[in-house]
C-alpha cells in the first residue's frame, strides 16, 4: 500500500497524534497563527477563508509549510496559517498545521488509480446527486455513495435532478426503507431549489455524483455568485463532460430564517470505490440490525448465503406485520454490503 494512503488512515484513526501535539513543540511564530478553512485546492495553492472574529472574513491564498509536504490538505480542512494573511493581491501565506477533522469522506478511485482519496474533510452531509435521465441513474453508484457516507459518519440526502425528464417515484421508493431522505429538483423550478436549500442550512454538505447530473447547476441556483461552469451532456453517450475539475466550497447565503452553511461542489466521478469500508463499520449505520447481528457466528459475512446469519433468524421470527419492513431493511443492508465490491 502506498505510504500516503497509510498515513492518511493513521491520521483519521488516531487524530490526537497530530492534532494535540503539545504547543511547546511548535515554533514560536505559530502561536499567533490564524485559523482558515480550505475552500479550494489548485496545484499546491490553497484558497482559505480566514475569519479573525473582529474583521470581516477574507480570502487568503496559501501554500503548505515544508513540514507538511507529505500531508494531504483537502477542501473543508481547518488549518492554522501564518505569514502574510492579509489576503492582498500577490501575497502567499503558509499553512503550518491541520486541525483535527470531524469527518473524512474517502473513496478508493478506480483500477488505474488504486489509492484512497479524501474527497472532503469536516462535511456532515453527503448529497448524492443523481439525474433521473441524461445520464441514466445507476443505483449501484447511489448505494456506494450511501455506504461511503455512513462509513464517514455523515448524513445522506439523495437529490434526484432533471425531474422534467423522468418520474422520480421508482428511485424514491427504493431508498425510503434505508432511511435516506430524498429531494427532487428541476432546473426551471425555483421551489425545488429552495427545498434543497432548507436541507443544507447550517450544515456543511458535499455534492457527489456522476459527471453531468447537474451538481454545478444546482450550486449556481443555491449560491448566486458561485459562477460554476456547467457542461452539456453528450446526446450520443449520455455522459457528462467532466466540466468541474476540482472541489470548491462555497458559503450558502443566509435565508430569512435560515442559518448559513457550506456547500462543496466536486468533479463528477466515474465510480465511487469503497475498498476501504469494513462490514462492521457499515453495520453500525443500521442500528437495529447491528443489535441482531451480535448473535451471528464469528466472521459472519451477513450476506444472503451466510450460514446461520442471525439476520435470517430475525426475519423468520417476525410476525406478519413486522415482516415487510424487516425484509426491506435486511435487503437494503445486504445490497449495500454487496455494492462495496461492484464497479460502476
Ligand atoms: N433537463 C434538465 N437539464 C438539467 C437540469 N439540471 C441541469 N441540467 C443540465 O445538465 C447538464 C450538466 O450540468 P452540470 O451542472 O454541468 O453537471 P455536473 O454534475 O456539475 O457535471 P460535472 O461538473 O461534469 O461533474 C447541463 O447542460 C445542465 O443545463 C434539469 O433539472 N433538467
Ligand atoms: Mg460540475
Ligand atoms: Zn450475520
Amino acid at each position: 500500500m502506498a505510504r500516503r494512503a497509510v498515513d492518511e488512515h493513521a491520521q483519521y484513526a488516531r487524530p490526537s497524534k497530530r492534532g494535540s501535539r503539545p504547543r511547546t513543540k511548535q515554533r514560536p511564530e505559530h502561536a499567533d497563527a490564524e485559523v482558515g478553512m480550505v475552500t479550494g485546492v489548485d496545484r499546491g495553492r490553497y484558497t482559505l477563508v480566514v475569519d479573525d472574529g473582529t474583521d470581516r472574513e477574507r480570502t487568503v491564498l496559501a501554500m503548505k509549510a515544508r513540514e507538511l509536504t507529505r500531508t494531504r490538505v483537502v477542501v473543508g480542512d481547518r488549518v492554522d496559517v501564518v505569514g502574510d494573511t492579509s489576503g492582498d493581491e500577490g501575497t502567499l501565506a503558509r499553512i503550518v498545521r491541520i486541525q483535527d477533522r470531524s469527518s473524512v469522506l474517502r473513496r478508493t478511485a478506480d483500477d488505474t488509480d488504486p489509492y484512497e482519496r479524501i474527497v472532503v474533510a469536516n462535511a456532515d452531509q453527503l448529497v448524492v446527486v443523481t439525474a433521473l435521465a441524461q445520464p441514466e441513474p445507476r443505483t449501484g453508484m447511489i448505494d456506494r455513495c450511501v455506504v461511503a457516507a455512513y462509513d464517514a459518519g455523515m448524513d445522506v440526502l439523495l437529490c434526484l435532478t432533471k425531474a422534467d425528464l423522468a418520474d422520480p417515484a421508482p428511485l424514491r421508493d427504493l431508498y425510503t426503507p434505508i432511511g435516506v431522505e430524498v429531494v427532487v429538483t428541476r432546473q426551471d423550478d425555483a421551489a425545488s431549489v429552495e427545498a434543497v436549500r432548507s436541507r443544507l442550512a447550517g450544515r456543511t454538505s458535499v455534492l457527489v455524483g456522476h459527471s453531468g447530473v447537474g451538481k454545478s447547476t444546482l450550486i449556481n441556483a443555491l449560491v448566486p455568485d458561485a459562477d460554476r461552469a456547467t457542461g452539456v451532456v453528450n446526446d450520443v453517450t449520455g455522459r457528462g463532460r467532466h466540466t468541474s475539475t476540482s472541489a470548491v466550497a462555497l458559503r450558502l447565503p443566509v435565508g430569512h430564517d435560515d442559518h448559513d452553511g457550506w456547500v462543496v461542489d466536486t468533479p463528477g466521478v466515474r465510480s465511487f470505490g469503497l475498498a476501504h469500508v469494513e462490514t462492521d463499520h457499515l453495520l453500525q449505520a443500521f442500528e437495529d440490525l447491528a443489535e441482531v447481528a451480535e448473535d451471528c457466528p464469528r466472521g459472519c459475512t451477513h450476506l444472503a448465503d451466510a450460514p446461520d446469519c442471525a439476520l435470517d433468524d430475525w426475519l423468520a421470527a417476525s410476525s406478519d406485520d413486522e415482516r415487510p419492513a424487516r425484509e426491506a431493511r435486511v435487503a437494503s443492508f445486504r445490497r449495500l454490503l454487496t455494492a462495496r465490491h461492484a464497479a460502476d
